[in-house]
């Protein structure tokens, strides 16, 4: 028999195959592994990188959106887009919290993201140079969001199964806020139009880079799949996102900017050029227009709110203090 520590993680000189084969079969039960359990160490150490990244980027991910809330053209606008960044910055709280239950603190995660350890997703290292940014955002980074995170409701881990359903409905809504503002221009002024070709062009194979690189090139796809972290892999989720989108873009009547995105009768999807994979490994090496920006804004918001986490652990110190204080004195 194991026995169970703190937050169930084994060291990697323990972990037997009788251990691993144990696990395996409640994996492979659909059983959910909730944070006390016993778990190889891979399994603790690629939640705590999947789920600290994803944290990490609808943190980051704020900061393209943030920067149209002052200008958005109506307050019906201003007040949705506010609602759908307030939306991001819960997402991220809840996945820092699910990761936390697997030993990690929310302060060594925000390290590795500000030292450059931790990634982000790379979608956000782009510019919103127009309002029309803002539609394909929604659109298509939140529509292609939705299509890898409805799998990860099923995930093995529990506390990360959980927070993506309350993610999920979020997302949805985000979506649609974005779809429609495509909907508005594309059917607004020959001006308006442009904008939102100009703004899909420039956002659709960022977005197709969302999903990672191809299986081939996935280094932790396979494990991740067979621990049912990951449910689909990151072409079969590229290409159901290819397949509900494109016909949403041909709705707008907008064109996609991939000369080789035909209907393949055979396969019942379509078929897609290739990403261009040196720019997709640029951005997510730091190399992207915005990379360098993004970690500057989150570095100056974690040192701004340095006052505010020292308030706060004082006041839980003294109230501490105050509670043994009142103890002691009815003993
Ligand atoms: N960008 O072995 P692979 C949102 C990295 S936010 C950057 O296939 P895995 C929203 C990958 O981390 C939604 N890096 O990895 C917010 C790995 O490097 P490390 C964000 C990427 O984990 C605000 C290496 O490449 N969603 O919705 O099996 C406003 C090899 O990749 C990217 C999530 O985070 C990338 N695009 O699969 C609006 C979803 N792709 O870690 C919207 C959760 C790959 O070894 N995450 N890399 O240094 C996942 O589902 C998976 O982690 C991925 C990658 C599919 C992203």
């Amino acid at each position: 028999m194991y026995s169970q520590g703190l937050i169930g993680a084994k060291t990697d000189t323990d972990e037997d195959e009788a251990f691993l084969a144990a696990f395996q079969a409640r994996i492979d039960a659909e059983e959910k592994i909730e944070p006390n359990d016993p778990m190889p160490e891979g399994y603790r150490k690629t939640l705590v990188r999947q789920i600290g990244q994803h944290a990490h980027s609808e943190i980051v991910g704020m900061l393209p959106e943030g920067n149209w809330i002052t200008r958005a053209p109506s307050l019906r606008r201003k007040a949705a887009l506010l609602a759908k960044v307030q939306d991001e910055g819960g997402h991220g709280l809840y996945l820092y919290s699910a990761a936390e239950t697997l030993g990690v603190s929310r302060e060594q995660m925000t390290e590795e993201l500000l030292s450059g350890k931790a990634k982000y997703s790379s979608i956000f290292n782009y510019p919103t140079l127009t309002w029309a940014d803002i539609g394909a955002i929604g659109w298509l980074v939140d529509g292609a969001a939705i299509m890898n995170q409805i799998p990860l409701c099923r995930c093995s881990y529990g506390p990360y199964a959980r927070a993506m359903i309350r993610v999920c409905k979020e997302e949805s809504f985000h979506q649609r806020q974005g779809y429609e503002i495509m909907m508005t221009l594309a059917r607004g002024t020959p001006e308006q139009k442009e904008m939102a070709q100009d703004a899909l062009n420039r956002w659709w194979w960022p977005s197709l880079m969302m999903f990672g690189p191809h299986d081939s090139d996935s280094q932790h796809g396979d494990q991740s799949m067979k621990w049912k972290i990951k449910r689909f892999t990151n072409d079969e989720l590229r290409q159901k996102f290819v397949d509900a989108t494109v016909p949403q873009g041909e709705y707008l009547g907008l064109s996609f900017p991939d000369p080789d995105l035909r209907w393949n009768e055979e396969r019942g999807s379509y078929d897609f050029g290739e990403i261009d994979w040196d720019e997709f490994w640029r951005v997510v090496k730091g190399g992207g227009p915005m990379n360098r920006e993004r970690i500057v804004a989150r570095r100056k918001a974690w040192e701004d709110g340095q006052w505010v986490r020292e308030a706060a652990l004082a006041h839980a110190e003294k109230r501490r203090a105050r509670r043994e204080a009142t103890k002691l004195a009815a003993e």
